[in-house]
C-alpha cells in the first residue's frame, strides 16, 4: 500500500487526518470537575490549555475536548456551563496548537459552539442520537465519531446485557452509520467506536476488543476507548486509574495490529510511542 495513497489522508474544509503511518492518537482534555480519571485536573481553562498543548507536542493528532464526565452514574451538564466549560478553551488552543479539536458532546447546541470556536470534530457518544447532529456535521461538513452505548451514562453499568455482544455493536453502528450518510456524512467522515466501558460488563469488552477486526472489516474507520477504563483495573488490581497505563498499552498495540485508524487515550507521550512500534510492526507485516 503506497502511503501516499488518497486513502490514507481524510481531508475536509477544516481539517486533514493522515493516516499513511497507520493508526493516529487522539488525546482526551476533559473540562470537568468529576472525570472518572482527570476530573479536576484540568477543570481551570488556563490548565486546560497548557495540557493540550502539551499532549500536541508529545504526539496527538486530535484533541478531544469535553465538558461533561460521561462516567457510569455522572449526572448531565447543563448546555451553558458546557459551554463556559468548553469554548474558551477551544478558541485558544485552536489558535496556539496545530492540532485538531474534536468536541466530545450529544448535545447540538455545545456542538455547535465548539465548532464555531475552532472545533472542527463531532464525538458523539450517543451516534446520532439526536439527528440534529448529523445535520450539523452535514452541513459544516466535519468528521463524526459514532459510538455504541447501551443505556445512559447514568444507568448503563447497572445491569448491562446481550445476547451478541458483538454483533449488536455492530449492526447498531452500521444503522448509525447508514443514517449519517442519509443526513450527507460522506463515509470517509465517519468513524464507528465500540464504545468500551458504556453499558459493558469486563467480559462484553474484552469480546469487543477480541473481535475489533470485525470492526476494521466494516470498511468505516475504527476508533477505540480503553484509556485507563475500570476493565483494565479489573484484571490488573490497579484502582487508581493512573495506575492503568501499562494495561491502556497493551489494549492500544492490539488495537493498532487489528488495524483501528484512531485511539482515544489520557497518556498521549507514552502511547504515542506504543502506536509507532506498533504501526511499524504492522506496516512490516502486511508486506510479507
Ligand atoms: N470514553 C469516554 C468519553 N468519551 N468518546 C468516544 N468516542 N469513545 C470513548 O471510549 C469515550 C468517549 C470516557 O472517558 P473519559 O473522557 O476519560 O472520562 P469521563 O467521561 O469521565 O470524562
Amino acid at each position: 500500500m503506497a502511503s501516499s495513497s488518497g486513502r490514507h489522508i481524510v481531508e475536509w474544509p477544516r481539517g486533514r487526518l493522515d493516516f499513511s503511518s497507520g493508526c493516529i492518537v487522539m488525546g482526551i482534555l476533559n473540562v470537568t470537575p468529576d472525570s472518572f480519571s482527570d476530573g479536576g485536573q484540568f477543570f481551570d481553562a488556563e490548565r486546560a490549555i497548557e495540557h493540550g498543548l502539551k499532549m500536541a507536542a508529545d504526539g496527538a493528532a486530535i484533541i478531544d475536548v469535553g465538558a461533561e464526565s460521561t462516567r457510569p452514574g455522572a449526572e448531565s451538564v447543563p448546555t451553558d456551563e458546557q459551554m463556559r466549560r468548553a469554548v474558551p478553551v477551544i478558541e485558544r488552543l485552536a489558535r496556539k496548537a496545530r492540532v485538531l479539536i474534536s468536541i466530545d458532546t450529544y448535545n447540538c447546541e455545545v456542538a455547535r459552539a465548539a465548532l464555531d470556536a475552532g472545533a472542527t470534530m463531532i464525538n458523539d457518544i450517543t451516534a446520532l442520537g439526536d439527528e440534529r447532529m448529523g445535520r450539523l456535521a452535514a452541513e459544516q461538513q466535519v468528521p463524526v465519531v459514532l459510538m455504541h452505548m447501551q443505556g445512559t451514562p447514568r444507568t448503563m453499568q447497572v445491569e448491562p446485557k446481550y445476547d451478541d455482544v458483538v454483533g449488536e455493536v455492530l449492526d447498531f453502528l452500521l444503522a448509525r452509520a447508514k443514517l449519517s450518510a442519509k443526513l450527507g456524512i460522506p463515509k470517509e467522515r465517519i468513524f464507528i467506536d465500540p464504545g468500551i466501558g458504556f453499558g459493558k460488563t469486563l467480559e462484553h469488552n474484552l469480546e469487543v476488543l477480541r473481535n475489533i477486526d470485525k470492526f476494521v472489516a466494516t470498511g468505516y474507520r475504527v476508533l477505540v476507548g480503553t484509556s485507563r477504563k475500570s476493565f483494565i483495573g479489573k484484571i490488573t488490581g490497579k484502582e487508581d486509574p493512573a495506575d492503568r497505563i501499562f494495561g491502556t498499552a497493551a489494549t492500544v498495540a492490539l488495537c493498532v495490529a487489528a488495524g483501528v485508524s484512531i485511539v482515544r487515550v489520557h497518556d498521549v507521550a507514552e502511547m504515542a510511542d506504543v502506536v509507532k512500534i506498533a504501526n511499524r510492526l504492522r506496516i512490516r507485516s502486511q508486506e510479507r
